[in-house]
């Protein structure tokens, strides 16, 4: 109890809990989980968008693209190491994926299914995924928090090629500003759902505001992204597909219809439209990936050996 005491002080004080630092359990436990699901976020986000290298529109596309699926597994590593500094195994946390156990993100179980959608994942999803992790980046636990500061810098790379992909549909033919539009259609409310259930329904909330794992709650960075992308999607002739839309003076807000949340929970739950396939994929290179990683495990094995024998 005196260590907890002793433990929240630093929190509150603002210092950043350091990996050998001592922490209660589940304050640990938390943090494995919610960074976990965040680096499985990332590398299974790499689907949806894999799919398109070989179709993009022009070489120009086709780099930009391959860059930042690149970006995607580089951020699934970053975040797979801050977790292993919590006491736990790669192994581990890929088990905990496979079973089911460990969620990722909502917006992956959904399929892109032409190059307007490539646009509407860079600017909505990766929109949504900047403004959480921006105010991840003064998240107590520090690993996560230094992890989080590179992210951003390429997120929000990201976020301007999607956008850039939308306003040049936008300006192009009927069909194109028909295709753009109908991404977006399809995109908005998933993006939403990506900041999680409201405030009121949020399991976790409470520690990790407590604990400052969450700087800023998912209600109120879920205003943030609507307040900011409601202007960008106007600017370039979208409507938003929300008939509940609107400005509200007083609050200097946007209001919006209510989220499906059927529909998120079933997706987080196993049942969208692409969970299935998604998984299946992950499986299956994982396990044929095996020879690469006792390849880099051998080699490891073997220089160590040559630099023992060096220095003795
Ligand atoms: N999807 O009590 P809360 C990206 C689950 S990165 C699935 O509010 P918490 C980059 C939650 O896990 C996107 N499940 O939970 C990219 C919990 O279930 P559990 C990922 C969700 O943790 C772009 C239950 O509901 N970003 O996109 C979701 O306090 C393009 C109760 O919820 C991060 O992970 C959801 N959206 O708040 C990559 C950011 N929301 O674990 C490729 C870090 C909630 O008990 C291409 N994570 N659930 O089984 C966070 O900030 C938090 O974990 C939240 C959820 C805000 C996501």
């Amino acid at each position: 109890m005196a260590d907890e005491i002793k433990f929240q002080k630093r929190v509150d004080n603002g210092e950043y809990i350091e990996a050998k630092d001592e922490m209660p359990e589940e304050y640990r436990r938390h943090l494995i989980r919610q960074i976990s699901q965040h680096a499985h976020s990332e590398v299974i986000g790499m689907q949806p968008e894999g799919n398109w290298i070989t179709r993009a529109p022009s070489l120009r596309a086709k780099q930009i693209l391959l860059a930042k699926i690149q970006d995607e597994g580089g951020h699934g590593l970053y975040l797979y190491s801050a977790t292993e500094t919590l006491g736990i195994s790669r192994d581990e946390l890929i088990k905990q994926l496979h079973s089911g156990k460990a969620k990722y993100s909502n917006i992956f179980n959904y399929p892109a299914l032409n190059w307007a959608d490539i646009g509407a994942i860079g600017w909505l999803v990766d929109g949504a995924a900047i403004v959480n992790q921006v105010s991840l980046q003064r998240t107590s636990y520090g690993p996560y928090a230094r992890a989080m500061v590179r992210i951003c810098k390429e997120e929000s790379f990201h976020q301007r090629q999607g956008y850039e992909i939308m306003a040049k549909m936008m300006s192009g033919t009927k069909e194109q500003k028909e295709m753009a539009q109908d991404a977006m259609n399809r995109w908005w409310w998933p993006a939403l759902m990506m900041f999680g259930p409201h405030d009121t329904n949020s399991p976790h909330s409470s520690n990790a505001v407590k604990w400052k794992i969450k700087r800023e709650t998912n209600d109120e960075l879920r205003q943030k992204f609507i307040d900011k992308t409601i202007p960008q999607a106007e600017l370039i002739g979208l409507k938003v597909p929300d008939n509940n839309v609107k400005w509200n003076a007083k609050t200097n807000h946007y209001e919006i219809g209510e989220i499906n949340w059927d529909e998120f929970h079933k997706v987080i739950n196993g049942h969208g439209p692409c969970n299935k396939q998604r998984m299946n994929h992950h499986k299956k290179y994982h396990e044929e990936g095996i020879w690469v990683r006792e390849a880099a495990e051998a080699y490891s094995k073997k220089k160590l050996e040559r630099e023992s024998l060096i220095q003795a």
